[in-house]
């Protein structure tokens, strides 16, 4: 029999801190505790991920261009391995990287000022560096422009991620990273929000008729890039590689979302359903790539009905 794993590493989707009002710069204090854990993969088997505070992703981080960002970083006593933190949206250094290098138990912290707006990847930094991201540990920092977002009705957090485990796709019980393929670039899981079917059965997203919703959409990789797309919609507005300052793109199928790479992406619902995000390299569909959108609401036949044949 499989084994039972209470654990689990999916971050909620719909878990995104509130936008910002204020006019002014801040001083914005980050906490990223490093965790590793066996969690559940998918309902057969389960893996020793690496993360950031507990979930994959770690933390959808907030804050406003020119705000100085403090991270604190602590590795938990029980990990067996060193971990930092760069972070693409830090002029510096390795994004931090050398100043966040702690060892299991340790702390450390650095800040940087936040020039550039945009959606940014973080990830840890420590070698090989393609196995620390591989084993979950990235997330994404918004740095909002002077004049922020234009208001949604929901916004959602999403990550792409691969994992690499010796034994094939679909195999039961604890699974083990596989360095070789992670050097050859094959994953045996593509993974939305940590593991299979978290965005489907575990969180699926919900949102109603009418309503405009923001994805911020980001690729963890480490290798893979992404042909995102939502099945059944069309992107009214893309802000491509996450840049928010200028014009967002319109009406866009599926877009490419580079590794470490990101893209916000806007939907105005109009037709109630289920809506599933892919990578549209469909073959990682069935790796376990998928996320559920539910749209509840009235019916628009005129925008969308059957017809007698
Ligand atoms: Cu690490």
């Amino acid at each position: 029999m499989p084994r039972v794993v209470a654990d689990d590493v999916a971050h909620d989707p719909s878990v995104v801190p509130a936008s910002i009002a204020r006019q002014e710069t801040e001083i914005v204090r980050v906490d990223l505790e490093t965790v590793e854990k066996e969690a559940l993969l998918d309902e057969r088997a389960s893996f020793r991920f690496w993360t950031f505070n507990g979930t994959v992703p770690g933390p959808l981080v907030r804050v406003r261009v020119g705000d100085t960002v403090e991270v604190y970083l602590k590795n938990r006593e029980d990990s067996w391995l060193m971990h930092n933190v760069d972070f693409h949206a830090a002029t510096g250094p390795g994004g931090g990287a050398e100043l966040t290098s702690c060892a299991p138990g340790e702390a450390k912290a650095f800040r940087f000022k936040a020039l550039n707006p945009g959606l940014y990847v973080y990830h840890c930094a420590v070698p090989p560096v393609a196995m620390h991201v591989a084993n979950g540990m990235y997330g994404m920092i918004l740095v909002e422009p002077e004049s922020g977002l234009p208001p949604v009705d929901r916004e959602f957090y999403v990550m792409q991620g691969e994992i690499y485990t010796t034994e094939p796709f679909g195999s039961e019980g604890l699974l083990n990273e596989d360095y070789d393929k992670l050097l050859n670039e094959r994953p045996e899981y593509f993974v939305l929000n940590g593991h299979v079917s978290a965005l489907t059965d575990h969180y699926p997203m919900k949102a109603n008729v009418g309503e405009t919703i923001r994805i911020f959409f980001g690729n963890g990789g480490p290798n893979h890039v992404s042909s995102f797309h939502v099945i059944g919609e069309i992107f009214d507005r893309v802000y491509l590689n996450g840049s928010v300052t200028k014009p967002p793109q319109t009406d866009v199928q599926t877009v490419v979302v580079p590794a470490g790479g990101s893209a916000i992406v806007e939907l105005k619902l109009e037709v109630p359903g289920r809506y599933v995000l892919v990578d549209h390299s469909l073959s990682r569909v069935e790796r376990g790539l998928a996320g559920w959108l539910d749209v509840e609401g009235k019916e628009a036949p005129d925008i969308f009905e059957p017809i007698a044949s």
